[in-house]
């Protein structure tokens, strides 16, 4: 017998028995392999079981944060109020383990305090504070987001000689405040909820706040009339929509920017959404409340004014506003008359950022003043000062991969996993709802389901395999922590020191915990996953190893969405279009992209071409007083359409960001007007605009040229002309995605030459009505063709790692370096070749574009203000 085929007591070990840990053993049970739970605490419930503060719920819905997998639950068990109470959930969370007999599987009072990889056996050996150890095959970490409580980081804890409790690890007995001087650290959810009903005993109460958080009223109650009789029209169908919404809670999904409407607009849906008491309502009445600032602050002043006008002292009520992090970046809270507590004369609310605490003391809690220190005297004091979210469950434990390596050392600049699932190094070991999944940004309930579905699907498909052994390759755990920051990225979250940050931990990696693509995108990327193979992952068995490395998403996230989007319009490929078509295609959608920034002026006009016609041009002057540097912009199109109006957006950015004066000039067409007729009408303009310098209000011998595609084509040729023809002086060339050559073998071609917009089909098309085969080699067509490159003036060439015309942007970058040209060179990662201009539209390709104008102002050292 071989060391691998060795049996373990279970094939699976599970830790905890809270809403995951109960799905498990139900999934597992059915499947017909061997599971055992481990649970700390002596019942079932998991975070419900610990979380007994006063007024501790659920924040989402009950009819919606509750299991889907058994249908029976629907008749069996009713919800008393929209957010049902700790007990009630626990009560519920009983019921289906009585129900489905599944306390026989779990042993209670059982702490796992660490799990050993053996590689020989290829099992885990998982250790409990009973000093036993259990074998298993897999071992999934159903430990939940938020049950780790954070350490309290106050001097003098300990000292305390009254009453002390903690939200997270309440009594089971009751605990009553009445007649007492009670202190509660802590302005979270935990505070949120409990402080009105403790002020509803306490002889007094005092709240350290040391940061205010948005609240919301939760209006709790029976279900809404409307909100059951949607559910109830089509049960089935309603928690589909679910599984395939943002949040895992059916939601309309708004359409317009909060900055979009009127002030009367805007006011009328926060209002509706206040009204609607759920904590997704608010941030969903726009869809940039996450992502735009501006916008997001319509909704947070909204919520401070509704602050202002409950609470009464307005010392108080602007201690109580948050203004430090945009709204929704921390956990937002659901209240029932959090705010008019504040009302009662018993209650005082002290604002750490003025008075920061001291130390805890023997008889209360001292905060520093301006002229020392004052002390607060309690009979008992509430730390609701949170948890380490996410990942502290997972590495309280001592959880050694291959190689001895810890998890907790793995991890130590923050968790790597491949879809929030597992981590490499860590074979057979699954997470539920681990970081880098939707997790916490959504309805937990369902998220949970998903997670336990993949998992067991997963173990299932590894028996009928015939495989034992599955892990993570670092290629796609690197691709998936990558993807996940991307989103990030492109939110508010960042901005805020919250705990889906890991910045209420001291000493803890600031990185974005949850997956913020939300539940929707996240589920399918999951379904992909196994509809290729279980890409990115390694798997073992008797008969060797299967390796089909790869990264499940590339593209930048906002990339993706938009080309998602065009596939569904299904549009006709402009390919199959007459260039008149083409024309009129392209400024139809240029006419639905979104404006570009506002410039200090803009300026249309005409100059003369190369034989002697007029061209168009549109100049974008900044608002800072010039004269300024020029920069003459050659818009994109393949030659064949667009104009000088067409990169409108872009331009206006380029302006703004690089503080020079963009001027836009058009030039002919093909096939109208074939090569040689567009770079010479680029020469023509540049020489034109550096004889007229003033009167652009241009910095005489400060001259740039830049251009995006077939316009960047432009610009290199016109670059190398201003060379070789003796001027004009040109101080620097910006490419962004340019066409320098004919030649269509690169793989860029074949790798990208279908599904990023720009195709191998297109470029054909647009390379046929432009220049005859016999013309191609020329330089002035292709650039890179140059005999020489030498003596050029700086460039700044942008390539997207999508985009057919990669490689032969930085073939010239090669090219221009090899020449002794100062030459920078970027590679827009998960960019495809429309996407860095596409300005207020694509969120990703900001920094793309900060870069490109920092090269601007670097072209011209002195004279542009910074
Ligand atoms: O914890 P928190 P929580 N000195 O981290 C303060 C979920 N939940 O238990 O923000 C002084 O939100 C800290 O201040 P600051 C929900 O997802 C759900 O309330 O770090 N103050 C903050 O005010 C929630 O988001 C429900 O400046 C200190 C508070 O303590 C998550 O659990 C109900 C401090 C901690 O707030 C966590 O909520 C309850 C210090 N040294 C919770 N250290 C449902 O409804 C910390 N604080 C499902």
């Amino acid at each position: 017998m071989n060391e691998q085929s060795r049996s373990p007591e279970f094939d699976v070990v599970v830790v905890g028995a809270g809403v995951a840990g109960l799905y498990l053993l139900h999934r597992l049970r059915e499947m017909g392999v061997t599971a055992v739970a481990f649970e700390s605490g002596d019942d079932v419930g998991g975070t419900w079981y610990w979380n007994r503060y006063p007024g501790a719920r659920c924040d989402v819905q009950s009819i919606d944060y509750s299991y889907s997998w058994d249908t029976e639950l629907d008749e069996q068990w009713e919800w008393s109020e929209r957010y049902a109470t700790q007990p009630e959930i626990l009560r519920y969370l009983g019921f289906v383990a009585d129900k489905h007999d599944l306390r026989r599987d779990i042993r209670f009072s059982t702490r796992v305090d660490g799990a050993v990889w053996n590689d020989a056996t290829s099992l885990w050996e998982i250790a409990t504070d009973d000093g036993a150890t259990t074998t298993c095959r897999y071992y999934v970490m159903a430990t939940g987001c938020l049950s780790v409580m954070k350490d309290a980081d106050i001097a003098g804890v300990g000292t305390f000689d009254g009453e002390v409790y903690y939200t997270g690890r309440w009594p089971h007995e009751e605990v009553d405040f009445t007649g007492k001087r009670v202190g509660v650290i802590g302005t979270g959810s935990s505070a949120i909820q409990s402080i009105p009903i403790i002020a509803s005993q306490a002889d007094e109460l005092t709240i350290f706040q040391r940061t205010p958080n948005f609240s919301i009223p939760a209006y709790n109650g029976p279900v809404r009339p409307a909100d059951a009789a949607r559910i109830n029209a089509d049960r089935a169908a309603y928690r589909e929509e679910a599984r395939w919404s943002s949040s895992g809670v059916p939601r309309e999904v708004a359409e317009l920017s909060a900055l979009e409407v009127t002030e009367e607009v805007r006011q009328e849906r926060y209002e509706r959404a206040w009204q609607e008491g759920t904590i997704f309502s608010l941030m969903g009445a726009f869809n940039d409340i996450l992502t735009n600032a501006d916008a997001n602050d319509t909704a947070a002043e909204f919520v401070r004014n509704k602050i202002r006008s409950i609470v009464d002292d307005p010392v108080t009520a602007e201690a109580l506003c948050p203004k430090t992090y945009p709204l929704g970046t921390k956990r937002l809270c659901l209240d029932s008359g959090y705010y008019a507590t504040f009302n009662q004369p018993h209650v005082r609310l002290v604002d750490l950022r003025e008075n920061p605490i001291q130390s805890i003391t023997g008889a209360g809690i001292d905060v520093v003043t301006a002229d020392g220190a004052t002390s607060y005297e309690f009979d008992a004091i509430v730390f609701a000062t949170g948890f380490d979210a996410m990942t502290g469950a997972i590495v309280s434990v001592d959880i050694t991969g291959r190689d001895g390596v810890q998890l907790r050392d793995r991890w130590a600049d923050g968790p790597h996993t491949y879809l929030g699932v597992m981590s490499v190094g860590f074979p057979n070991l699954f997470m539920v709802t681990g970081p880098q999944s939707p997790s916490v940004l959504s309805n937990m309930a369902l998220s949970i389901e998903q997670h336990v579905d993949w998992i067991c699907d997963t173990i299932e498909h590894l028996r009928t395999d015939g495989k034992a052994v599955i892990e993570p390759t670092p290629v796609a755990e690197a691709g998936w922590v990558r993807h996940s920051n991307d989103f990030a990225d492109l939110t508010l979250f960042p901005q805020a020191n919250s705990w889906y940050m890991g910045a209420n931990v001291p000493g803890k990696p600031r990185v974005v915990l949850p997956y913020l693509g939300g539940v929707d995108r996240y589920r399918k990327t999951c379904d992909q996953v196994v509809e290729r193979g279980y890409l990115g992952f390694e798997v073992s068995g008797e008969e060797g190893t299967e390796v089909n490395d790869g990264v499940i998403i590339q593209l930048q996230p906002d990339v993706g969405i938009m080309i998602e989007f065009m596939e569904e319009l299904a549009l006709p490929p402009m390919d199959s279009m007459s260039p008149v078509e083409a024309r009129a295609f392209s400024e139809a959608m240029a006419a639905e992209s979104p404006a570009g920034p506002d410039v200090g002026q803009v300026l249309d006009g005409t100059l003369p071409g190369a034989d002697g016609n007029d061209l168009d041009f549109r100049l974008y002057r900044p608002a800072e007083q010039g004269p300024h540097p020029i920069v003459i912009y050659f818009h994109g199109g393949g030659w064949v359409i667009g104009n000088a109006t067409s990169d409108d957006a872009l331009c206006r950015d380029l302006c703004v960001r690089s503080g020079a004066v963009i001027v836009s000039v058009d030039y002919r067409h093909a096939p109208e007007a074939r090569f040689p007729a567009a770079p010479d009408d680029g020469f023509a303009a540049v020489r034109w605009i550096a004889d007229h310098v003033d009167d652009f209000g241009g910095v005489p011998g400060q001259l740039a040229v830049a251009g995006w595609s077939a316009g960047a084509n432009i610009a290199a040729v016109v670059t190398q002309r201003a060379r070789d023809e003796g001027g004009p002086e040109i101080s620097g060339q910006l490419l962004l995605t340019p066409v320098t050559d004919c030649d269509f073998t690169r793989p860029s071609y074949t790798e990208n030459g279908d599904g990023y917009i720009l195709t191998t089909a297109l470029m054909t098309w647009f390379w046929d009505h432009y220049a005859d085969v016999a013309d191609r080699d020329d330089p002035r067509a292709s650039p890179l063709r140059a005999e020489s490159l030498a003596g050029l003036p700086p460039a700044m060439i942008v390539t997207c790692e999508f985009d057919p015309l990669r490689d032969e942007g930085e073939a010239y970058a090669a090219a221009l370096a090899d020449a002794g040209v100062d030459v920078r060179h970027r590679r827009a990662r998960g960019q495809i070749h429309t996407s860095v201009p596409a300005v207020n539209a694509l969120l990703s390709g900001v920094s793309v574009r900060g870069e490109m104008a920092d090269a601007l102002r670097g072209f011209f050292p002195a004279g542009v203000p910074a």
